[in-house]
């Protein structure tokens, strides 16, 4: 007899689908680093903090994955994210007094880099008469701000940045940090702020070399990346409390869209946001709230994740005292 999920869809054929999709995939180039790196950093937050609390850390995932068409890639599938939230929960996070494990997208904005141009290599520093480089004026206190900040978080050990690329990096990376983070339990958080591509091109039935043109109309089948949000939530780290995000571009179906989210996945709160007003609001979903959250705009530089990192941190402080799994 198959036994359905929570998704509608025998176990056994989730189960299999994820087993396809880890074993048919290039494997990391670097798994041996990124083990070692992870255990560290969490050896080191999960000392005790001398008050009979232990740190508790968050992985924020950040940015869009790609989907490459080609296995020596020339052409990729790849979305709008630019990983300006992630960044920024990770700022409010790590002064929240969280470790955070930034799983992020190569290329996209980093913790602390806000305030800075575009481009700050080519804006903010000058070159003087003197040969050498200083800091234009202009841009000296958000320089001196930025670098003084992400290298307190990263020497005092509470910033870890894992870079990815494609949705085949990405899925192992997260499947190996769930798994090293399960021996903290319910201090363990999963902030999913990733736009995470849902079809792809299984690496076996991908073409080697460059797709030519000249055989005309390009006809592709992409496959249904498998739900891994329920087996995060089951399997890999049962305990730890677990956040979602749930984009959508019409209003109308972005609450329900959430709640199934919710129920199919089992995750503690799913962050509801529309594209456009996005940096704005976003609506927390829960089992039995719906709680909006805006960004103060009477405050110069006040930004949504201020209100909402406080909203998540304040249920997930409740959720280590009592957890429901
Ligand atoms: O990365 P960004 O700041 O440009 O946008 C953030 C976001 C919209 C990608 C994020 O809030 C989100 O909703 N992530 C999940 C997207 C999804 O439904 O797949």
């Amino acid at each position: 007899m198959d036994i359905t999920n929570e998704l509608g869809v025998p176990q056994e054929t989730l189960d299999a689908e994820i087993k396809s999709f880890f074993e048919s995939a290039p494997p990391l180039k670097n798994s041996d680093d990124i083990g070692e790196k992870l255990k560290k950093f969490i050896e080191r937050n999960s000392l005790s903090l001398g008050n009979g609390e232990t740190r508790r850390v968050v992985c924020v995932t950040s940015g869009g994955t790609t989907v490459p068409l080609e296995q020596r890639c020339v052409r990729y599938i790849d979305n709008f994210s630019s990983g300006h939230r992630g960044a920024t929960s990770t700022e409010y996070f790590i002064k929240a007094g969280y470790a955070v494990i930034f799983l992020y997208r190569r290329g996209s904005y980093q913790p602390y880099c806000r305030s800075l141009p575009e481009d700050p290599l080519l804006e903010c520093f000058e070159y003087t008469d003197e040969s050498s480089i200083r800091v234009r004026e202009s841009h000296s206190e958000a320089v001196k701000k930025a670098i003084s900040e992400h290298h307190a978080a990263v020497a005092e050990g509470f910033l870890l940045k894992l870079p990815f690329t494609t949705i085949f990096e990405y899925l192992q990376m997260l499947q190996m940090v769930a798994t090293s983070l399960r021996s903290l339990g319910a201090h363990a958080m999963f902030y999913l702020a990733a736009a995470v591509s849902d079809f792809y091109v299984p690496w076996k039935s991908m073409a080697e070399h460059k797709i030519q043109s000249a055989s005309g109309p390009l006809d592709m089948r992409l496959v249904q990346v498998p739900k891994m949000l329920l087996v995060l939530r089951k399997d890999w780290a049962p305990m730890a409390f677990c956040i979602s995000f749930k984009l959508e571009t019409d209003i109308k179906i972005l609450l329900e869209k959430a709640d199934m989210a919710l129920k199919k996945y089992k995750m503690h709160m799913v962050v509801a946001n529309e594209l456009l007003t996005r940096k704005d609001e976003v609506v927390v979903v829960t089992s039995n709230e719906k709680i909006s959250v805006r960004r103060d705009k009477t405050q110069v530089g006040d930004v949504v994740e201020n209100p909402l990192i406080r909203v998540i941190v304040e249920r997930h402080s409740a959720y280590v005292e009592k957890p429901d799994i």
